[in-house]
């Protein structure tokens, strides 16, 4: 049996990953996540040199993010190694090519990261990115926050997760966060052209500077001490009547009570 959550496709050395599960906003459930990372092993297998992830042409949530309903109701870390959306993000980063992501649509919580983490963004003037953690009370995770700051001026970083608030696409594309924005129309041509040009080029060479990139990139020397207090400092949150009360309030439709302890 193929894959159901997703839609995939190869032409000229470019494989396209599309996410096609309207129904729950595509939301990055263990499942989709399995199936994304199964094409990328594929694409790997068939010397893909360049990767698109979009949604259906005209989506109007690009994904909804990591799947509330997987996340632990408190006690655990929500976002541990072998958490779904940390591991999709490691198989994007270690992809030996380029991954661009074409952008239709909100983008929400764990997908806003998933983006972000992808080496291009092409968006259309109506997408809108929202980085959530703060509204569910999910102590986010050190790798994940580096994300933001290595694509992100460290204000803009922190107005997104601090209010949680979708971003416009224009607005990032000044800031230099995302590369283009691009009216639906057009997107797809735009994407693909830059792709192919990506393509064309010496595959090793763009694959070793992507992993060098990638290394330099989070260099960051976090001493044992501070990364433990750090990890100390998480649980306290995930522990939190606040965090429990964050999932179940979503899971539950309604606005969640939020109390500091
Ligand atoms: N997880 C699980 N199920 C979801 C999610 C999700 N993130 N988002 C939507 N769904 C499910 C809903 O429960 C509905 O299921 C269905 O998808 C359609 O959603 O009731 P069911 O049909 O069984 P809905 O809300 O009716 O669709 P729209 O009205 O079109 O609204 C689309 C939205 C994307 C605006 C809305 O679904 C939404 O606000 N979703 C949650 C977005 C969000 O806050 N995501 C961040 C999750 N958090 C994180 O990723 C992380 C890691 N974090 O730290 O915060």
């Amino acid at each position: 049996t193929g894959p159901t959550r997703i839609q995939t496709e190869i032409n000229d050395a470019i494989g396209t990953i599309t996410l096609d599960h309207p129904s729950k906003r595509n939301a990055l459930s263990e499942q989709m996540v399995q199936e994304i990372i199964q094409a990328l092993h594929q694409f790997k297998a068939q010397g893909v040199r360049v990767t698109v992830i979009r949604a259906a042409p005209g989506a109007r949530v690009w994904s909804a993010g990591h799947d509330v309903s997987e996340l632990p109701e408190g006690g655990q870390d929500p976002l541990s190694w072998q958490d779904s959306l940390r591991t999709v993000i490691r198989e994007v980063e270690l992809f030996p090519g380029p991954v661009v992501a074409l952008i239709e649509g909100g983008v929400w919580g764990g997908a806003c990261e998933l983006v972000f983490a992808c080496d291009m963004v092409i968006a259309t003037p109506e997408a809108t990115f929202a980085a959530t953690p703060a509204k569910l009370g999910v102590p986010y995770n050190v790798t994940g926050l580096l994300t933001f700051l290595n694509v992100a001026p460290p204000h803009i970083a922190k107005e997104m997760l601090f209010t949680g608030s979708p971003m416009s696409a224009a607005r990032l594309e000044r800031q230099g966060v995302i590369n283009a924005v691009v009216p639906s129309e057009h997107i797809t041509a735009h994407v693909f052209d830059m792709a192919r040009t990506i393509a064309h080029n010496a595959p090793l060479a763009v694959g070793v500077m992507k992993e060098q990139l990638r290394i330099l990139s989070s260099a960051n020397a976090v001493s044992a001490n501070d990364f433990e207090r750090i990890q100390s400092l998480r649980r306290v949150v995930y522990n939190s009547h606040d965090y429990a009360e964050g999932i179940q309030a979503f899971k539950q439709k309604r606005p969640p009570h939020y109390q500091g302890d």
